[in-house]
């Protein structure tokens, strides 16, 4: 084994990774803004008894995914290729949540889709509803049950050759779903009756065949987008922006500005109105 290998990290820590290598994890000291998903160069060191790692440098990443943490951005996972964003029932998936990951993944130059997780279980004509809303403006929606193992094949298909990040309210099944791809438990809520709730801390990176990889990620209950203008806001609203175009002004705020043509799609229901609210409200917040 070569002293320097090439790697990638696949857990984060608070002050240490785990790097993925063809010899193997290797754990390391984390340097400055490295995160799961980074390729990086490590040297292979003799610390006592154990081999451990020390990165030496992070390749340059294909898409990077940041939150804001009071106004600063902090990375928190790179080289992603898909967001699969797990919508269910119960808890219950809000547009806002959907339509915020469908624009950070867009911002990010990500490709969002979704994961309609739990269909074992009822569900009602408002969410079938909610559903459409994406499939009408050609986001990919795949429908399983991750407990019981339904059209799995499905999205394990869509997701060859992909990296994604699985997203979702605490309790939708990230971790469910990640155990089942994988071959594996993890803790979920499900394995954990005797200690509460467990809920993932940490985001990991797990490789599976044809060259798949997801990131089980934890709750993300919230995810700012209060530092996108609103030239970047309008980029996740793909159907607007297009609208927008025929808007008889080029300063129109497509609110109550005379021949907006956002306003004519949204009365004639080419534009969905939730879209639509969300679009305003994130732009005027
Ligand atoms: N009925 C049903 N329950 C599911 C399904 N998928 C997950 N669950 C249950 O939902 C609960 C939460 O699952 P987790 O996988 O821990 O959820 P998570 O998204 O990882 O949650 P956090 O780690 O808190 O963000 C568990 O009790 C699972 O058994 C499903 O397809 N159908
Ligand atoms: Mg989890
Ligand atoms: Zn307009």
């Amino acid at each position: 084994m070569k002293k320097v290998q090439s790697g990638q990290v696949i857990e984060f820590y608070s002050n240490s990774c785990l790097v993925k290598t063809n010899f193997g994890d290797f754990s390391c000291l984390a340097i400055k803004n490295v995160v799961v998903g980074d390729y990086v160069e490590l040297e292979i060191i003799q610390d006592s008894k154990q081999l451990q790692g020390k990165i030496r440098n992070i390749k340059s990443r294909s898409s990077k995914l940041s939150k804001f943490e009071r106004n600063k951005e902090k990375l928190f996972a790179s080289n992603i290729s898909h967001v699969g964003i797990l919508v269910t029932p119960s808890p219950k998936t809000s547009t806002e949540f959907i339509d915020k990951w469908i624009l950070k993944s867009r911002l990010s130059n990500i490709i969002p889709f979704i994961i309609n997780n739990k269909i074992d279980t009822k569900s009602d004509q408002s969410y079938e509803k909610k559903l459409n809303i994406y499939k009408n403006i050609n986001i990919e929606t795949i429908n399983c049950s991750a407990k019981y193992e339904q059209n799995l094949d499905q999205l394990i298909s869509f997701i060859k050759n992909k990296s994604v990040l699985f997203v979702g309210n605490s309790g939708a099944g990230k971790s469910t779903l990640t155990s089942k791809l994988i071959g594996k438990d993890l803790k979920t809520a499900a394995l954990s009756n005797d200690q509460g709730v467990h809920t993932t801390s940490i985001s990991s990176l797990y490789k599976l065949k044809n060259n798949t990889k997801i990131i089980d990620s934890p709750g993300m209950r919230d995810i700012e987008i209060d530092n996108y203008d609103s030239n970047q806001i309008i980029l996740g609203f793909k159907e607007i922006l297009e609208a927008s175009r025929y808007c008889k002004f080029n300063n129109c705020n497509h609110i109550n500005n005379d021949g907006c043509n956002v306003i004519k799609c949204l009365s004639n229901d080419e534009i969905n109105q939730s879209r639509y609210n969300n679009f305003i409200s994130f732009r005027d917040c």
